[in-house]
């Protein structure tokens, strides 16, 4: 049986390789096929154009993509109408290119504008049209748009509308819906794409569908999902939630001297728990104090409880008096102001400045990162958490490395696994981020960091999910597993990692795929895979062949 199996991929690698090279460079034909369909010449960048590097740079959100060795695409197309972004698909299709579709470009792992085999970005840069109903309590949000964009659309008509998504406004709604999308008002509203209730999608055969012409089934993978895998989404429909006038938020920075391991400790047990209208995040870092102006740096941890209410100061101290008294809450520690002033303040803004900030594409800091997610379903022991401190005071995290214990129960226990492709409800304390970030150049710099956070990770798999370990798509980590983007991935080894984003939700998700993109037009390498993807007969041996012997396959 293993034999077969080995021998099927090896005629399907020399076979997909062949058909690789035949599609290599095939970016002059697509061009030409733009230009035969009236795509407007100004929205097509080669490496030709002097705009090319200012374009591509443009997007990318994470420094380690944008070294001279990252992989760069053939060609950009920025299209300002959805039957601009229909042309550049049937094109692409018609000539065999590959195509990257880019939202934001904040994807961890670049896999919106990095590819390994030739490719175009279709960047949404230019589709950004927000129409906000009010009396509809929904917008349509055009794909290209940051959700920066969408809170300033509509804090504009309302005062008491808000939307469930992410706290950094430069993250796209392309990929971001297309994964889930949280932020701090999960806990009473769950997830933005919970909150998503039509859209616009140009499937693989180069069709416009919308919730109805699609169906339930690929309106159902596509809100959370992945991006780049069921289809190019034009714009998506969505129901606005309903957020008081007044809003409450506090930060309480508390070192290791302040009892930080244990206030961490108690929190697990506590923040899932509150009210829906209160969410505490953690985030713990290292800090160097200086010990009152002598010049001795001392470092220590500092667990930074950073927090909103969705009401007033009155009704926000005695629920913390009731179940935090620890964290010892004042009211002069707390800040009244509308939900809007609140968007800007987790985003790092000044609350009382201009709200445009919010309509930038640019981050405060681009920095080069790496990051991993893990699932916590039993309070981690103060022993544990010291463990992690231990990490954090090592020479390779000396530039910065920010741990974010984001709080789920509420709304996020009440929806089922199943609902949307997500499945990471009921049974959830909370989901960590690990993170860490650094400004200097080159591979050793990153190789370092990028092996401590791996360190880390190892260390952390006794305290969090197990069978899978789970993981989040939006916060993309190619560690945990990869497909075959040069030739075939068999839906064994596209398992290992989505699994653990989608637990099982995995095989609707590769049901879904095989119906609506058989050949694999959508792909990068954490998409879905088809299990009809193959460019020849051959194709369905393997496949007979994988079912045979996905009991033998050990990954
Ligand atoms: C600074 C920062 C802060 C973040 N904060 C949060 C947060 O608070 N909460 C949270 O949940 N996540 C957060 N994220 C993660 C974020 O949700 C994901 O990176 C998300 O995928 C970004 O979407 P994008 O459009 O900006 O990225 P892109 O890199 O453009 O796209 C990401 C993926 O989606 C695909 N895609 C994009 N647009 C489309 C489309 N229209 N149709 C089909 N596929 C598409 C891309 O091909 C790629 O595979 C953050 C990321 C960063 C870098
Ligand atoms: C291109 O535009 C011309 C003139 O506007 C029109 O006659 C022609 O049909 C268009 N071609 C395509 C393929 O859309
Ligand atoms: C890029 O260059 C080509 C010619 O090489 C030109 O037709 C096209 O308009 C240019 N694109 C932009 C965006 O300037
Ligand atoms: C780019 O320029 C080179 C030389 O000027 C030319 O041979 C090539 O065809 C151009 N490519 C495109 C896509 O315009
Ligand atoms: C990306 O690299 C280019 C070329 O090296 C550089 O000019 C640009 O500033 C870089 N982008 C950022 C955000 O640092
Ligand atoms: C830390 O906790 C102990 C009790 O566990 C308490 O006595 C002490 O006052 C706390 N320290 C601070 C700074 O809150
Ligand atoms: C913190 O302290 C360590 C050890 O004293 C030092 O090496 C490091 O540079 C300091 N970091 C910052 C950001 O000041
Ligand atoms: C036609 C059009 O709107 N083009 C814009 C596309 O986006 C880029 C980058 O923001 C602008 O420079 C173009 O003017």
């Amino acid at each position: 049986m293993k034999i077969s199996w080995f021998s099927f991929i090896f005629v399907l690698v020399v076979l997909s390789s062949a058909s690789w090279s035949a599609l290599a460079d095939n970016h002059e034909e697509f061009i030409q096929c733009l230009s035969h369909s009236n795509q407007t010449s100004s929205n097509i960048y080669t490496p030709n154009n002097s705009s090319f590097p200012s374009i591509l740079q443009f997007s990318i959100q994470n420094l380690r993509f944008n070294t001279t060795e990252t992989p760069k695409p053939l060609v950009i197309v920025t299209p300002v109408s959805e039957s601009e972004v229909q042309r550049v698909i049937l094109c692409a299709k018609k000539t065999g290119m590959h195509v990257r579709v880019r939202g934001a470009g904040h994807d961890y792992e670049g896999l919106s504008y990095v590819s390994e085999v030739p490719f175009v970005i279709v960047d949404l840069i230019n589709l950004t049209t927000i129409n906000v109903d009010v009396n509809d309590k929904s917008a349509w949000v055009e794909a290209g748009s940051t959700i920066g964009e969408l809170y300033y659309r509509i804090a504009e008509k309302s005062k008491t509308l808000g939307f469930p998504a992410g706290v950094c406004p430069t993250v796209g709604v392309g990929g971001h819906f297309s994964g889930g999308g949280y932020g701090v008002m999960l806990r009473k509203y769950g997830l933005a794409a919970d909150n998503i209730v039509d859209a616009r999608l140009i499937d693989a055969n180069g069709r416009i569908l919308d919730r109805a012409s699609m169906g339930e089934d690929l309106f159902w993978a596509i809100r959370g999902g992945g991006g780049n895998t069921f289809g190019l989404v034009l714009a998506w429909k969505i129901k606005l939630v309903d957020v008081p006038e007044i809003v409450t938020v506090f930060t309480l920075d508390k070192t290791l001297e302040q009892n930080a391991t244990k206030l961490v400790h108690k929190w697990q047990y506590v923040a899932p728990r509150f009210h829906e209208d209160l969410f505490i995040r953690i985030l713990v870092s290292r800090l160097n104090s200086s010990n009152q102006g002598d010049g001795n740096n001392q470092q220590t941890i500092v667990a930074s409880f950073n927090s909103i209410f969705l009401g007033g100061i009155d009704r926000l101290l005695p629920i913390m008096q009731e179940n935090f008294p620890e964290l010892g809450l004042r009211r002069e520690d707390c800040i009244e102001m509308s939900w809007i002033e609140s968007i800007m303040y987790f985003a790092g803004f000044p609350t009382d400045g201009p709200l445009d900030v919010l309509l930038s594409r640019v981050q405060l800091s681009t920095p080069y990162f790496k990051a991993k997610s893990d699932y916590v379903y039993q309070p981690i022991p103060e022993g544990g958490l010291e463990g992690i401190w231990r990490f954090f005071f090592e020479d390779e995290a000396q530039s910065s490395q920010v741990m974010i214990l984001n709080p789920y129960g509420g709304r996020m226990d009440e929806i089922s696994a199943s609902a949307i492709p997500f499945p990471h409800r009921a049974g959830n304390l909370y989901k960590i981020q690990h993170l860490v970030y650094w400004d200097e150049e080159g591979e050793e710099v990153a190789e370092r960091h990028i092996s401590w956070i791996r360190r880390l990770y190892s260390y952390m798999a006794p305290f969090v999910s197990k069978l899978p370990r789970a993981a989040y798509i939006n916060y993309r980590d190619l560690d945990i597993g990869v497909n075959n983007i040069k030739g075939y991935t068999s839906y064994v080894q596209a398992k290992v990692w989505g699994i653990k984003y989608f637990k099982n939700n995995f095989d609707r998700l590769v049901h879904v795929k095989t119906k609506v993109d058989p050949s694999n037009f959508f792909r990068n390498e954490q998409s879905i895979p088809s299990l009809l993807s193959g460019r020849t007969k051959v194709i369905n041996e393997v496949h007979h062949s994988i079912k045979n012997n996905m009991m033998h396959a050990i990954i």
